[in-house]
């Protein structure tokens, strides 16, 4: 059995950033007189940049209504993120950001087998605190060992701080850890940290492809379309199969001469 699951949250536990962030972002514009928005596409295209703070400085760079003086991209940036934070818990609280399929089935997996779990994430607190809360109860933060998240690792993926604070709260070795990722900027997070990843493709990444994964496919809710081939007995990926997967990285690891 694998020594711990890391949950990356934005697109592997939920859809949050299609259904979410982008909702939510294009609602804090409108209250605060900003005077553009962003289509579906272009908040795919800023999601190569974490931080939704980050993102919308990144994005001001190529805005022409944008404030001239950095002070004032820094403030309204600042101010546009709270409320957007604000608008994506009443979304969640709304009902209107599901588990993606197969999560809580592998989040009860994990608590009847034992398996300590953690949060590696670069959203905010609040945010992660607002959908748990919405999707396990007041009591969600018992289900979890370890939460890390942006105030906590302000180095956002691709770097591995946020990964390597979850394993060293949890005092689980990196080879004993698998993470659950979807976006190409968590994977190579985990990966710098030393972890194993399983990939669950999302909306926003449908293609991501990391050779050296430990599988990937397209939802935790179906064993169909995983490669290597996830037991096809099952109906959905269980903490058994990726401990399979994982005793197989494993042991590749130690004859690379035959990888
Ligand atoms: C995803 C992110 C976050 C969210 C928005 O984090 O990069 O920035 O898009 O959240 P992960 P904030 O996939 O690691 O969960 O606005 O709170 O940054």
């Amino acid at each position: 059995m694998i020594g711990a699951l890391l949950w990356d949250v934005d697109g592997t536990l939920a859809e949050t950033e299609r259904h979410g962030h982008l909702v939510a972002f294009n609602q804090a514009f409108e209250a605060l007189g900003v005077p553009w928005r962003w289509s579906e596409a272009r908040y795919g295209e800023l999601l190569a940049v974490a931080g939704g703070r980050e993102r919308l400085l990144h994005d001001m760079q190529c805005q022409p209504e944008a404030p001239a003086q950095a002070g004032e991209r820094e403030r309204l940036a600042a101010a546009a993120h709270r409320l957007k934070n604000e608008y994506y818990g009443a979304i969640v609280r709304a009902g209107r950001l599901p588990l993606r399929p197969g999560v809580a089935q592998l989040l009860d997996d994990c608590a009847s087998a034992g398996v300590p779990m953690g949060i590696a994430s670069t959203t905010t607190r609040s945010n992660i605190a607002a959908l748990l809360h919405s999707h396990l109860g007041e009591e969600w933060a018992l289900r979890f060992a370890t939460v890390m998240c942006a105030e906590d690792a302000p180095n956002k993926k691709p770097d591995p701080s946020v990964y390597r604070l979850a394993l060293t709260a949890l005092g689980v070795p990196a080879a004993a850890a698998v993470a659950i990722e979807d976006a190409p900027a968590g994977i190579e997070a985990a990966r710098r940290a030393g972890i194993a990843v399983v990939v669950t493709r999302s909306h926003y990444f449908p293609d991501t492809v990391d050779a050296q994964a430990l599988a990937a496919g397209p939802t935790l809710g179906s064993v169909q379309g995983w490669h290597p081939h996830a037991q096809p007995a099952g109906a959905r990926i269980t903490l058994a199969q990726i401990a399979r997967w994982h005793a197989r990285g494993q042991a590749a690891a130690r004859r690379p001469a035959e990888r």
